[in-house]
């Protein structure tokens, strides 16, 4: 469906209204796709005051050749670099909330009977895009790919795209009103325009069942066709090569035994070459295969229980503190926490890059995704649930195929209220649905103190969850360090828990003694009786303290310490490791050769 916009040129501000993506192509593997990178410069125009609709930048008007005023000209506008955000590229724009305009011009031939697909990584928060002037689609959801067919519109030679991209918070946007990240803007991942077949590989999953050592199932969906299709899966290191036809849906069915499958584990993260065919297209993957399963408080790996040794982390570049892309920001970011003893990382509190999940396949770690339902949300408006709902199923799409992603987690923080639990209640049916063969999580903070020294976890979303994650901060904003020792925990369920977040503020090389808060003494203080208490509570399956890395964020202005950044990093935003670092690390250390000592045995 088109944007609806008005036409008239003029000065009056038009506010857009979006149509939902819902039921829309999503590409597997668009990274594999061969396309056209259109990463690079991009012309922009700031439009603080929503003009550019009614000026029609989306013309793309040059204003020395085309009738009428013309107060705008994309060809001598400055540069923003694609992907990435706005607000780190230019200092006048490092709190802009508002929306920009991007246009850039391209050389295309697609080759005759082929389909061409528009495709973003992410674009923060609202985008609409208009190909040779022409209405094309629009995009609500900061952190989710989407892909426009653009076939109609391309012409054989020079072409030019243009997008307005808006980052103004909503109440009912998601995340909403308030959220303690920085709210970085524009087009924040990949831009390319991917050339297809008229039939082509749309979508596809393959996992390993649940409780089988080698036998792997899924499906291929097929868009196009007129007729069934036959599609080919062929797996060369296992010798494997299935062939199915496709139902009248386009979709087809595979099951086969791989016996000489090595499953994916964090410490041999094997991944396959699989290779996806349907008539005249071909699409390859790295696939890893596992299974997560939760039973009674343990969360079993390939069938063994796992301890998940794991780190919290915003998408934030490793040294610039603007929004991470790519697999070198992945790499860095992925090597200090492999560096700090992690198996896990917990992804919050968006759906981070593709890229990313493809290095934690890579590298051997095991990922919790989530949605940025955060805190408060309009959880009991329909249309803000129909959000959430396209925003879980895309990231499911696009995830479901990497062995490291293990946890689908719904919320972080919100507070029980009956419209919530009623709403997460039909998202966690949503996403079973989507994947039965991931876990469901979310982090909750809604805890009962009915004393002191007793924490009782019943939050009662836990119930339609696998693995319920805690975020508390006894010893920051609740009482001091010691107040763990002699805290006793209840789990009112029989499930596993991780404490997904816990932690304080430390400036690094704020030096003081261990009871003054904001010194690097006093967050070491925090890990110290924090493991302690973990280690006591035999149904904690794992942790990921909040967080990796110092990031930005605008709520956080304390002078001389936070100066607008979070400072409950490990590392700092200039990346110098403080003490709490090594004291996980050293715990970690610990946990990982008792695990290799008990898998020797
Ligand atoms: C939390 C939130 C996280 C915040 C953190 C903090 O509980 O989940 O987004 O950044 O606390 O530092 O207060």
């Amino acid at each position: 469906m088109g944007p609806r916009v008005a036409r008239s040129v003029g000065l009056c501000a038009v506010s857009l209204v979006y149509a939902p993506l819902y039921g829309a192509t999503l590409l597997q593997n668009p990274l594999a796709r061969h396309a056209l990178s259109l990463n690079g410069d991009w012309h922009f125009i700031v439009d603080s005051r929503d003009t550019g609709v009614g000026r029609q930048y989306y013309r793309n008007l040059n204003p020395f050749s085309s009738p009428g005023v013309v107060e705008y000209n994309f060809q001598t506008a400055p540069l923003l670099h694609v992907p990435g955000d706005w607000n780190s590229q230019r200092p006048e724009l490092l709190l802009y909330e508002g929306a920009v305009w991007y246009e850039r011009a391209f050389n295309y031939r697609l080759p005759d009977g082929h389909r061409a697909f528009f495709h973003v990584g992410a674009a923060n928060y609202r985008a609409r895009v208009w190909m040779n002037g022409e209405a094309l689609c629009d995009h609500e959801g900061g952190f989710t790919p989407f892909d426009c067919e653009a076939t109609k519109l391309l012409k054989n030679g020079a072409n030019f795209v243009v997008i307005v991209v808006d980052n103004k918070r909503h109440a009912d946007d998601i995340p909403a009103l308030n959220f303690d990240w920085w709210n970085y803007g524009g087009l924040t991942r990949d831009v390319t325009l991917i050339d297809l077949p008229e039939a082509f590989v749309e979508d596809y999953s393959l996992q390993l069942e649940r409780g089988a050592a080698n036998r792997i199932t899924g499906w291929v969906k097929v868009n196009g066709a007129s007729a069934p299709q036959s599609v080919a899966v062929g797996i060369p290191d296992l010798r494997v090569f299935e062939t199915a036809m496709t139902d009248a849906k386009g979709l087809a069915q595979v099951a086969f035994e791989a016996p000489a499958l090595e499953r994916w584990t964090p410490e041999r993260p094997r991944l396959y070459r699989v290779q996806i065919g349907s008539g005249s297209d071909h699409v390859d993957d790295q696939i890893g295969f596992r299974t997560i399963e939760a039973r009674g408080t343990q969360i079993l790996l390939n069938g063994r229980p796992i301890f998940l040794r794991g780190i919290s982390l915003h998408e934030e570049s490793p040294f610039l503190s603007g929004r991470a892309h790519g697999d070198d920001d992945a790499r860095t970011l992925f090597g200090w926490a492999k560096d700090l003893g992690c198996n896990f990382v917990r992804l919050a509190h968006y759906p981070h890059d593709e890229h990313a999940l493809r290095m934690a396949d890579r590298l051997g770690l095991l990922a919790w995704s989530e949605i940025p339902l955060w805190q408060e949300i309009d959880f009991g408006n329909k249309a803000v649930m129909e959000k959430a709902r396209q925003q879980l199923e895309a990231m499911i799409a696009r995830d479901r195929n990497r062995a490291a992603s293990i946890f689908w987690s719904l919320t972080n923080e919100s507070r029980a209220t009956p419209e919530r639990n009623a709403a997460i209640h039909e998202l966690a049916a949503a996403a079973r649905s989507l994947d039965g063969t991931r876990l469901l999580t979310a982090a909750t903070n809604q805890i009962k103190r009915p004393d002191a020294h007793t924490m009782v976890l019943d939050d009662p979303i836990i119930a339609d969850l696998d693995v319920f994650g805690v975020n508390e901060y006894i010893g920051w904003y609740q009482g001091i360090p010691s107040d763990l020792d002699s805290m006793a925990w209840r789990n009112t369920f029989n499930k596993p828990m991780i404490v997904s977040e816990f932690g304080g503020d430390a400036r690094q090389g704020f030096h003081g003694a261990r009871e003054q808060r904001w010194t690097e003494e006093y967050q070491d203080e925090i890990y110290v009786h924090q493991i302690a208490a973990i280690r006591k509570l035999p149904f904690a399956q794992g942790l990921s303290p909040w967080i990796l890395k110092d990031f930005r964020s605008p709520v956080r202005q304390l002078p001389g310490i936070q100066d607008g950044f979070n400072r409950k990093g490990l590392i700092s935003d200039l990346a110098e490791r403080k003490q709490a670092f090594y004291t996980l690390r050293q715990f970690y250390q610990e946990l990982a050769s008792k695990e290799e000592t008990g898998r020797a045995q």
